[in-house]
């Protein structure tokens, strides 16, 4: 280990992806502070440096997914596609950290483990595996949501003597399947993209699925040239309309229930969302998909019908077929040829819930029912979302007491954005904001944009520390529970609420109350003189 680095800095940025390079510009070149950002990876570009499977892409279109703060950027940058594939994406970030000169006061390959708050010095003091020690007024994280991987402990595992990757740590002269067994275990987004992809290469795939999944259809491919044009020319529009909206994009839902519309009108509707691609489906549905069942398994009923149109063995497509939670209530795939990928006469489907997987052997997987015999496995097994990539930093706040300790029974936080007893932590995209439920990148700018007013709020007023009060924090924390308990988004075993991970407590952890209307409300408790925070000199 390298000898201790002490040094003092105004603030440190825990992540360099998306929301760490915004915040680092945000806090130097807007507030003039001192920054130091830390990132475990050898590269910068968080879950775009890591996540680097077959088919890895974004989600959400090109042309919203990428910061909105630089116009001259939104301009200049030429996306190949409508959903950037990962290698584009890390271009851009890697981009924008040198348009920005962002990376001299960005530290690789360093990992953040202590940040202990130092009551009388009104500072943190933080730690990291290379051995720096930094004491800095604020303390930003920048460490995402789905940051820290979930490897389930299957009975064996070490024992296994092919190949086995996660897909959230992928390696980076990428994996040749070629001519060889492969075993995926997931059926989540990731896996979602990966499967098809993989089953062009492999021998051979057998897909372990826990779950099944609604995925509709990406429809990826070049943006029409005058589209892109025309959405250049209208980004001031764009950008208003996504940051008012609910989920972040230019998508609204039909406020009509769909129960009352015509068959055939809803038909048409969902056929147009269908062929739209994309999120249109989710979050451009009928309102009441969200809050009643009865109208979830209209939508879900015509996904059904996809699946077993496209499906050709009966057997295989009743096993793609989602049951048991409504539709929208996990996070939905978008897919390229997913289900098709199921009539390949070299794609194997097994469902572990019929035959569960007793242990993985030197030689591949054994099922309550048969080994499959594997060369390659990967892992598409997620995320210990939201809390998991903070808990496993040791955050200790007023009296020592561990954040860990605090979130024992699930997030305790204002916003999402500050937690009390940890005075001058940001938490961005945190639990209890719409974070994972929102086009990511502009729910990062609106915290980032946020805590750049709220910590330049504090050094023109001369005040040391800014801290959610135990009230405001208790109350928001009931309100992010009301408003899921209202609709039927609880109610699957997604990782939403934290159902992926044995023994996490089951709690709904991203704000549901929409983009537009957080944000509305983060403005007004800053305009209000920073309601629900104590303000000490
Ligand atoms: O992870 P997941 P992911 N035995 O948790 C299964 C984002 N993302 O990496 O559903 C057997 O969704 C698990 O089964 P179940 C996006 O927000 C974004 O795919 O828990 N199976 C599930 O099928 C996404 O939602 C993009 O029953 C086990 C799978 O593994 C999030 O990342 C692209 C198991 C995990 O699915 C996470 O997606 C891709 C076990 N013990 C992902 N444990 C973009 O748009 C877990 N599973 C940028």
């Amino acid at each position: 280990m390298a000898s201790a680095q002490q040094s003092t800095c105004d603030a440190v940025v825990v992540g360099a992806g998306f929301a760490g390079l915004y915040a680092l510009h945000s806090l130097r070149d807007r507030l003039g502070l001192s920054v130091r950002a830390f990132e475990a990876g050898g590269g910068l570009g968080g879950t775009w440096y890591f996540n680097r499977y077959p088919g890895a892409r974004s989600d959400s279109d090109s042309y919203i997914y990428c910061y909105t703060f630089d116009r001259k950027l939104l301009q200049e940058w030429e996306w190949s596609e409508r959903y950037p594939e990962q290698p584009e994406i890390l271009r851009y970030l890697n981009h924008v950290a040198d348009r920005l000169d962002l990376r001299r006061d960005i530290q690789l390959d360093t990992r953040v483990t202590e940040a202990t708050f130092d009551e009388a010095g009104k500072a943190w003091v933080i730690r990291t595996d290379k051995g720096d020690v930094v004491t800095a007024r604020y303390l930003v994280s920048a460490v995402g949501c789905l940051s820290s991987s979930n490897q389930p402990a299957f009975k064996g595992a070490e024992t296994f003597l092919g190949r086995s990757y996660h897909t959230g740590h992928w390696p980076h002269g990428g994996v040749d399947f070629t001519a060889r067994r492969v075993g995926v275990i997931g059926t989540g987004a990731s896996a979602v993209q990966a499967i098809p992809v993989i089953a062009q290469q492999a021998k051979h795939l057998t897909v372990f699925q826990r779950t099944a999944n609604y995925c509709v259809p990406a429809r990826n491919g070049k943006v029409d040239p005058e589209k892109v044009r025309a959405r250049k020319a209208d980004y001031e529009r764009i950008i208003e309309a996504i940051r008012n909206s609910y989920f972040g994009f230019e998508y609204d839902f039909i406020m009509q229930s769909v129960l009352e519309a015509p068959p055939e009108e809803r038909e048409r509707v969902f056929t147009e969302m269908w062929d739209t691609g994309g999120f249109a489906f989710w979050l451009a549905n009928y309102q009441d998909m969200l809050f009643t069942r009865e109208a979830n398994d209209v939508c879900a009923e015509f996904l059904h019908n996809k699946i077993r149109e496209t499906v050709k063995d009966p057997a295989v497509a009743r096993m793609l077929t989602p049951a048991g939670y409504p539709y929208g209530t996990k996070r939905q795939p978008l897919d390229t040829n997913y289900f098709e990928t199921f009539n390949k006469p070299n794609v194997e489907l097994v469902d572990v819930n019929e035959t569960p997987i007793e242990e993985i052997t030197p030689r591949g997987v054994r099922t309550s029912t048969r080994e499959h015999e594997l060369d390659i496995l990967v892992f598409a097994t997620g995320f210990d979302a939201l809390t998991g990539p903070l808990n496993r930093i040791a955050i200790r706040g007023r009296g020592g007491r561990l954040l860990s300790d605090k979130w024992r029974d699930g997030p305790h936080s204002y916003l999402g954005v500050a937690v009390a007893g940890f005075p001058n932590l940001f938490t961005i995209t945190g639990p209890g904001s719409p974070s994972v439920l929102s086009n990511m990148p502009v729910s990062i700018e609106q915290h980032v944009d946020w805590i750049t007013g709220c910590i330049g709020h504090m050094r023109r007023n001369r005040f040391a520390t800014v801290e959610a009060t135990g009230d405001a924090e208790e109350r928001w924390t009931e309100h992010v529970a009301e408003v899921a308990n209202s609709t039927l988004m609880p109610t699957a075993n997604s990782w939403y609420v934290g159902a992926n991970i044995p023994g996490k407590p089951r709690v709904f952890m991203p704000y549901l109350g929409g983009v537009g209307p957080y944000r509305q409300k983060c403005n007004e408790i800053a305009a209000n003189g920073y309601e629900g925070f104590a303000l000490a000199p």
